[in-house]
């Protein structure tokens, strides 16, 4: 046929065939239905009832975290709620030995991977304790940075894959994320080395108040990872069972030797961008939110569950009293932290000698803190 010959000159029909190739994969509907059997992961009903937990523990740590910021408990805070699949069933794809390199959003998967919540918390108060991480917990701290951990885990992925180790890092960024330099050397580096990253794009629809429709002319954001020549899908990611399959399917083939794998997760955040003042009302409508909030993770996986007689009010109202006296717990631990010193803070930053000009003032710190 004429249209197959080899040397068309059709740039844009290669992008059209590329684009038309990315449809959102998925395993519950919004109704909690299974809607793509051969998908189904193979979890057993523990696992399931246990990644359910999680979703609704961190859903309260959620809110409690937002009236704890407002209460001036809690500094730095990034909303997560509506990115609970996309978040706790990719890390629930995870051994404990993988390596995560999470974002400022992305406290919820460090937690479940070791962090004590108590550092967690001290990380959002800007306190140098929160950053130190337990040892055997394979976190990184949350990078601000905008996609530089997108970098760091192609480099933390062929550390891993030089020292022959069978595990994988992992990463997340969001949909602005995805349009900044390191995010594409990072990935494209991984490809080129075949290492064993999962990259994952967690697209809220929303940078800050930029919507997803400003962000690129992509039509998707998974089919950058084809130019990097990675796998790459496109994933409801209000669908706990399709994110978790995703997630475990580029783990098994990193692990196989096969290289990196690039994930968009469709979600949304149903808060503000921080706690730092945002109004999401001014750039998101009602209409918008109602939408998103009817593909609700935790709603569709409750139907699921319940359907199987796995689920119950009285086992929800259980892990729901257990995040509130953890959460009570951890935020009477971070309090028991000394206050931090300038000086501890450059010790911290610092291994071996500090340059002259940070000598100095360290001298000034020490000085003012004797007193
Ligand atoms: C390199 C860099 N540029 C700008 C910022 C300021 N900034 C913080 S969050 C953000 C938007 C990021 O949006 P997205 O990647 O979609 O992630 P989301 O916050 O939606 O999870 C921006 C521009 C930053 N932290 N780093
Ligand atoms: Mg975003």
């Amino acid at each position: 046929m004429a249209d197959k010959m080899m040397n068309q000159l059709d740039p844009a029909g290669t992008l059209q065939e590329i684009e038309s190739k990315f449809e959102m994969f998925q395993v519950l509907n919004e109704q909690g239905e299974v809607v793509n059997e051969a998908a189904m992961p193979d979890l057993k009903d523990e696992q399931l009832v246990e990644l359910m937990s999680r979703m609704v523990y961190v859903r309260i740590l959620d809110q409690r975290s937002i009236s704890l910021n407002r209460q001036g408990r809690l500094g730095f805070y990034a909303p997560t709620a509506g990115q609970e699949a996309s978040q706790l069933a990719s890390q629930y794809a995870l051994e404990k030995e993988d390596w995560i390199l999470p974002g400022y959003r992305d406290v919820p998967q460090i937690v479940m991977h070791g962090l004590p919540l108590w550092k967690a918390f001290l990380f959002s108060r800007g306190h140098f304790i929160g950053n130190q991480v337990p040892e055997g917990v394979n976190i990184l701290a949350p990078q601000i940075i905008i996609g530089a951990q997108y970098i760091q885990t192609a480099g933390v992925a062929l550390g891993l894959q030089k020292r022959g180790s069978k595990t994988v890092a992992i990463t997340y960024t969001g949909d602005g994320g995805s349009s900044q330099g390191d995010f594409y050397e990072g990935i494209n580096f991984a490809g080129a080395f075949k290492s064993p990253a999962i990259f994952i794009v967690q697209n809220n629809q929303f940078a800050i108040s930029t919507p997803r429709e400003l962000q690129t002319a992509a039509k998707t954001i998974a089919q950058k990872g084809i130019a990097a020549g990675i796998p790459s899908i496109l994933v409801d990611g209000m669908d706990p069972l399709a994110v978790y399959a995703a997630t475990k399917d580029a783990r098994d083939r990193a692990i196989r030797g096969e290289g990196p794998t690039l994930i968009e997760t469709m979600c949304y955040r149903y808060g503000p961008h921080t706690m730092a003042g945002d109004d999401p009302t001014r750039y998101r409508t009602t209409d918008t939110d109602n939408e998103w909030a009817a593909k609700d993770p935790l709603v569709r996986f409750r139907k699921f569950l319940e359907a199987k007689g796995l689920w119950d009010e009285k086992k929800e109202e259980e892990v729901i009293e257990r995040a509130k006296e953890e959460i009570k717990e951890a935020i009477k631990e971070a309090d028991k932290a000394p206050k931090q010193k300038v000086t501890e803070l450059m010790d911290n930053m610092y291994d071996g000698e500090m340059p002259a000009n940070l000598k100095e003032q360290y001298a000034i710190y020490k000085e003012k803190e004797s007193k």
